[in-house]
């Protein structure tokens, strides 16, 4: 089966949102609605093993702060401070306050230019992902067949979840797709759904368990700055950049 699609994932993989992005959006949430909490790097940092802004709120409640009055409807009340909260990341990122990661915007064009079909499979909103796209990927919004984001299914990564409903909705089987991911989550859900991942690490995912990953690098690099490849399913012959033509000698060695 060849290579047919390529599946992005978005936080830390088109991008790097986290840290300077929802994180702060979190915290200016917490602010508006009065409350003290503060989500600082490190701590954000063991957040985000829980996918999901409401799913990782609720975490922290339970972990951090159990004494807090949790009001009655606690569901509805924090569904209206991830409103909040997606509300201030939208404008940052509108602000133009998050850049594409080296080499996405070149392996988007590539794989469009090859006729491959791509599709977003995220935990993050809708909403989220269509500012950025707009705003810092000069509008690519249809350049993906399918947008699978948040609460479109059940339940989120490392759940296969996502992934099976973008390779539905595009009639696609998991043997003609590569997912491109940031983190152990990622990695579980998309390997959970049958397809194989290229890991882009980030500073808060770069000690997870990449060891099934087909690929792991630091970044997909572009011809003047080069990736480190710090495993590979396949010899890689001192690539310095992932291309497409990478992405399919990987694919055919699965
Ligand atoms: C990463 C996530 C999301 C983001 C925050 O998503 O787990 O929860 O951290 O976004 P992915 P929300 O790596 O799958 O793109 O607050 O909208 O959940
Ligand atoms: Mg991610």
């Amino acid at each position: 089966m060849s290579l047919e699609a390529l599946l992005f994932d978005v936080d830390g993989t088109l991008a790097d949102t986290e840290r300077d992005g929802h994180r702060i959006a979190y915290n200016a949430a917490f602010a508006e609605v009065g409350l003290d909490w503060d989500w600082t790097v490190s701590l954000y940092g063991e957040l985000l093993a829980i996918t999901g802004g409401k799913e990782r709120i609720l975490h922290f409640i339970e972990m951090y702060r159990p004494d807090f009055q949790r009001p009655k409807d606690l569901k509805g009340y924090i569904a209206d401070m991830h409103d909040i909260k997606t509300r201030h990341f939208t404008q940052l990122v509108r602000r133009g306050g998050i850049a594409p990661r080296p080499g996405v915007k070149r392996l988007l064009f590539e794989a469009r230019q090859a006729g491959l079909r791509l599709a977003i499979a995220t935990t993050t909103t809708p909403e989220n992902v269509q500012a950025l796209l707009s705003t810092s990927f000069d509008g690519a919004e249809d350049w993906f067949e399918v947008i699978g984001a948040g609460d479109v299914v059940p339940s989120k990564k490392p759940a296969p979840d996502i992934y099976n409903y973008v390779m539905k909705k595009m009639a696609l089987s998991s043997d003609s797709c590569l997912a491109l991911e940031d983190s152990f989550n990622g990695l579980r859900s998309s390997l959970a759904a049958g397809v194989q991942s290229v890991i882009t690490y980030n500073a808060y995912t770069q000690d997870h368990d990449f060891s099934d990953a087909a690929l792991v690098v630091d970044h997909l690099g572009e011809p003047d700055t080069h990736c480190q490849v710090s495993h590979s399913r396949i010899a890689i012959n001192g690539a310095a950049y992932v291309d497409l033509a990478l992405l399919k000698r990987l694919h055919g060695a699965r």
